[in-house]
């Protein structure tokens, strides 16, 4: 195989592969108004209100009062025709347009709004995911503030699988406790063995509910362990414990500075770098549990790897959030490829808004597909064979497999 066929190989794997989408806060039409799409969810990203309050002098409480479509034409206005849209997110916006077929030389936002405005979502969900190449996308499920989606309706959508999201009981126990309450769980803000037998039967009542992948929070910065406080006696009593018992990985996604600007919402966190040593407690101390992990800040990213080597109940994946970014997954992807081969999952698109798999996935193919081919050609200068099925291999591994392989 000379380089052009190498280039075409991988470009042709990375096309045929199916995508298993293992973080995202997409939702089924079902769920109502937690299922967003269209242009001017699209618009109102929180990437892209956190870039637009950057160049307007607009109150935020006065931005948040505007009707969505006028929060959209602000974006627009100051993003895409008073600027040049070439942040990651504004180029996603684009991508997205032309991928639908739309003129983006015309700029005009009100033709593209009679697009969407004409569009059946039953159908176009079916037209997202067949653009995008995902054949599964993994929920964001909080049972806190989904009850009424779970008790009678649920998922009748296979492409949609649920996760058990659980921030609030590991970094707000005193606020979980008059929730948990309210749901009928008998706890009490004293960490007793009747209020950890309580947590653990709600947590049991929902996996039963939702058939979660894995059990997920997304943890602050400043999470260390070991720890005695109220989040690491729930991981150790409760959570932890529930995942051995039905076979669950806990994913761990750290580094979050939760609202460092809290006028501004969800675009309101930050970042913080972690203490891996929290990781590696985690794997070490808790050897019987399977952790998937994902960590904020890109100084993290090299030690991420380095313990991914030390422990085989470790999963990396994703650049997530402020990392997915065509730099910064090219430099992470080539780091974890270096040292942990083809044993991780290089990306999860976290997308919120359905059409946004279509630019997150079109964009960070681009990025890993370039990286694998370097590796490839790296590998054939030694003489080293490649074969196409090799490559596919790889790439459906990488997409997908390794994924559910780490969940069975
Ligand atoms: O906590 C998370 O799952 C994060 O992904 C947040 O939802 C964040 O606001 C986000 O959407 N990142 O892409
Ligand atoms: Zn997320």
């Amino acid at each position: 195989m000379d380089q052009l066929q190498l280039v075409s190989t991988v470009k042709e794997a990375l096309a045929k592969t199916r995508i298993t989408d293992i973080h995202t806060h997409i939702y089924p039409g079902s769920f109502g108004d937690f299922f967003l799409w269209g242009i001017d969810e699209l618009l109102t990203y929180h990437y892209l209100i956190a870039e637009t309050m950057r160049w307007i002098d607009l109150p935020y409480e006065q931005f948040w009062a505007l009707e969505k479509s006028a929060q959209a034409d602000l974006v627009w206005q100051t993003l895409f025709v008073e600027n040049t849209p070439y942040s990651e997110a504004c180029r996603g916006v684009l991508t997205v347009l032309k991928a639908l077929g739309l003129d983006t030389t015309k700029r005009d936002l009100k033709e593209y709004r009679e697009y969407f405005n004409a569009q059946d979502p039953a159908a176009y969900i079916d037209r997202v995911f067949e653009l995008s190449g995902v054949d599964t996308v993994v929920m964001t499920n909080d049972p806190f503030s989904e009850q009424e989606y779970w008790q009678e309706k649920g998922i009748h959508d296979e492409r949609f699988k649920a996760v058990l999201r659980i921030d609030t009981l590991l970094v707000d126990w005193p606020g979980a406790v008059p929730k948990l309450k309210g749901l009928g769980y008998e706890v009490s803000q004293t960490i007793d063995s009747k209020t950890c037998e309580q947590v653990r039967r709600f947590l049991t009542d929902w996996i039963g509910r939702m058939s979660p992948l894995y059990i997920a929070a997304s943890l602050p910065y400043d999470f260390t362990l070991p720890n005695d406080n109220p989040g690491a006696v729930m991981l150790d009593q409760c959570v932890l414990p529930v995942c051995r018992e039905y076979g669950l990985p806990f994913a761990a996604m750290i580094g979050v500075v939760r609202r460092i600007n809290q006028a501004l919402g969800d675009a309101g966190d930050a970042v913080g770098k972690v203490d891996i040593g929290t990781v590696g407690y985690l794997c070490a101390h808790y050897p019987e549990n399977k952790f998937l992990v994902t960590l904020l800040s890109r100084e993290n990213q090299h030690e991420l790897a380095v313990f991914a080597r030390k422990f085989r109940n470790l999963q990396v994946f994703g650049c997530w959030w402020f990392l997915n970014n065509p730099s910064l997954i090219e430099e992470i992807t080539r780091m974890r490829m270096e040292l942990l081969g083809t044993s991780f999952i290089p990306q999860h698109s976290d997308a919120r808004v359905l059409d946004q798999l279509i630019y997150k996935w079109t964009h960070s193919k681009e990025v890993i597909g370039k990286v694998l081919i370097d590796k490839y050609s790296d590998l054939m200068d030694t003489g080293w064979i490649v074969t196409p099925d090799e490559i596919q291999r790889d790439v459906d591994k990488l997409f997908s497999e390794n994924f559910w392989d780490f969940l069975s």
